[in-house]
């Protein structure tokens, strides 16, 4: 965690779902832009960071100091894509894309992660950034039958770390059929209000978006679209949650600061476990040592003495 996670002002919005479940698409949906990469395949390969830009440009920094920054983000297909055997590049250190769109403007930064549950690399990085986010965006797929057990999983790795503002988007409904759709819809609300964490009364944690025609639609300038898909309800929302939550934010991350000490302390604890069996064993042996030697020759008192 950064040292300055508690001053940082942005407001920091990550999405998190396995590979392939539409997070870079409803990103790009909200910024109205294809500015994030999008494929079937395993793609997001690190933390994207978007922040507010009159222009489109991507800077990336990699650990030999080096910086790179290009109009566009054509660069992300080479520093922040997945390659072939679906690995991410090891000297990437930072990767932030500038964008024009009113909540960037307010200070708020949206993180594109890569899916979990491919590989392990992919999984450590995603873990490592949740806890320094303001907000999780999980993105729930409609056609896969999440449990609640899948789901509430993760939220109790996240509630362990004191992060307790999370919402979900439901995508994909868009491909299911009519007569599953009321189903799916009744399902997540039920999971989405079992898990419902520290968010204000006044505001829904579940958002139905179809991602993908969300972002035709946003491209196409379609109003009636984009208002079809569900985007701009969820837009409006985390506006709306973004302000109710910026000005107590100090309440959402101490928790989690002090979460995380409580974590770092107990593994910290269970290293020092077996130092301190090993010191007390060894202080077992002297002291039955120093017994033998009391109990027994003048030669032995004498070394006593001298122990
Ligand atoms: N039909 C349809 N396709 C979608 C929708 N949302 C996303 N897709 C497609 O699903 C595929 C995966 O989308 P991505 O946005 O790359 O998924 P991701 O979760 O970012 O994937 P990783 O970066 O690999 O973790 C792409 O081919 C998208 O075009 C949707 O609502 N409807
Ligand atoms: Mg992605």
């Amino acid at each position: 965690m950064h040292p300055e996670y508690l001053g940082n002002p942005a407001f920091r919005i990550a999405v998190f779902a396995p590979f392939n479940h539409g997070k870079s698409t409803l990103l790009n949906a909200l910024l109205g832009n294809r500015a994030l990469p999008i494929a079937l395949r395993p793609t997001t390969g690190t933390a994207i960071v978007v922040k507010y830009g009159k222009n489109i440009k991507t800077c990336v920094r990699t650990n030999d100091g080096a910086e790179v920054c290009e109009n566009g983000t054509d660069i992300l297909k080479k520093f922040a894509v997945l390659d072939g055997d679906r690995c991410m590049r090891e000297d990437v250190v930072s990767v932030e894309v500038s964008c024009p769109h009113s909540l960037l403007a307010k200070g708020v930064e949206l993180i594109d992660l890569p899916g979990t549950d491919d590989m392990e690399a992919q999984n450590h990085l995603v873990y490592s950034q949740l806890i320094t986010v303001d907000l999780v965006v999980q993105v729930l797929d409609a056609r896969k039958l999440f449990t609640l057990g899948e789901v509430s999983k993760l939220q109790d790795w996240l509630m362990n770390r004191g992060i307790t503002t999370s919402i979900f988007v439901l995508n994909f409904m868009n491909l299911l059929e009519i007569e599953d759709c009321k189903e799916v819809a009744s399902r997540a609300r039920s999971l989405a209000g079992e898990l419902r964490g520290d968010l204000p009364n006044n505001m829904s944690n579940l958002y139905r978006v179809d991602a993908l025609p969300a972002l035709r639609a946003r491209m196409k300038g379609d109003v009636a679209a984009a208002n079809q898909s569900g985007i701009l309800l969820f837009e409006s929302n985390l506006d709306r949650i973004v302000d109710n939550l910026s000005p107590g934010i100090e309440y959402i991350r101490l928790p989690r600061l002090l979460a995380i000490r409580e974590q770092l302390k107990q593994n910290l604890l269970a290293q020092a476990q077996p130092l301190e069996t090993e010191v007390q064993n060894a202080d077992r042996d002297r002291q039955a040592a120093i017994e033998r030697l009391r109990g027994g020759s003048s030669k032995s008192r004498m070394l006593l003495r001298l122990a």
